[in-house]
């Protein structure tokens, strides 16, 4: 089993990026963000609870989000490989994915880290809000919260892999396709190892 991080802040591109190594490579796409998106449009509870937070612009409860991870893994047994996108997002769910991938004697070699300068992760998210049904999009004010939250909360996540060796970073600006070049070349190397 290969298995990838897509790190980066909110609105680096991580689901963009996605579809597309998904397609390339086989993995099996796990993305917290549309798994906590499903569970809202099913109208569970964890959804309807979850929105409250996703709204505000903060993260999710990480005993929520780790056991909508474990679950998806376990309904995966013989996948080739996982696509984490937007998680880990703390430290706390980054040791939970370390506990549950070892129960599976896999584990992650690599943290693809995707580099783009603030204002153009806001102008991307305000943009995104003009056409995107999402409720934590648009508003510049709660895309600035996000990108508190994120230099709190989950860039500790980075140097959580960086001292484990585990982090490739990659500049996330340009064009869609010349990220997914760069992407992909990391991917191929770290393959060949
Ligand atoms: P996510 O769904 O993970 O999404 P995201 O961080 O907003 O965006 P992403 O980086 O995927 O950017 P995208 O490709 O769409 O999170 C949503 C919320 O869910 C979080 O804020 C949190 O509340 C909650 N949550 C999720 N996971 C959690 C966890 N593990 N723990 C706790 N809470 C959790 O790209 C953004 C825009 O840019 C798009 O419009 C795209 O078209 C555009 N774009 C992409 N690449 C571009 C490029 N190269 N140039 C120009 N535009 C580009």
């Amino acid at each position: 089993m290969f298995n990838v991080i897509l790190f980066g802040p909110p609105g680096s591109g991580k689901g963009t990026q996605s579809e597309k190594l998904i397609e390339k490579y086989g993995f099996v796409h796990l993305s917290t963000g549309d798994l906590l998106r499903k569970e809202r449009q099913l109208k569970t509870h964890l959804g309807i609870e979850a929105q409250k937070f996703v709204d505000k612009g903060q993260l999710v409860p990480d005993e929520v989000v780790i056991g909508m991870v474990s679950s998806a893994l376990d309904e995966n047994l013989n996948a080739p490989g996982f696509l984490f996108d937007g998680f880990p997002r703390t430290v706390t769910q980054a040791e939970a994915l370390d506990r549950l991938l070892e129960l599976k004697k896999s584990e992650i070699p690599v943290v693809l880290f995707l580099e783009v300068d603030e204002e153009e992760l806001i102008k991307r998210l305000v943009n995104r809000g003009k056409t995107s049904e999402r409720t934590d999009d648009g508003d510049e004010n709660i895309q600035r919260k996000r990108q508190q939250v994120y230099k709190k909360e989950t860039l500790p996540v980075a140097a959580y892999y960086a001292k484990k060796k585990k982090v490739v970073t990659i500049n996330g600006m340009g064009s869609i396709e010349d990220i997914f070049s760069r992407l992909s070349a990391s991917i191929d190397k770290k393959i060949a190892d």
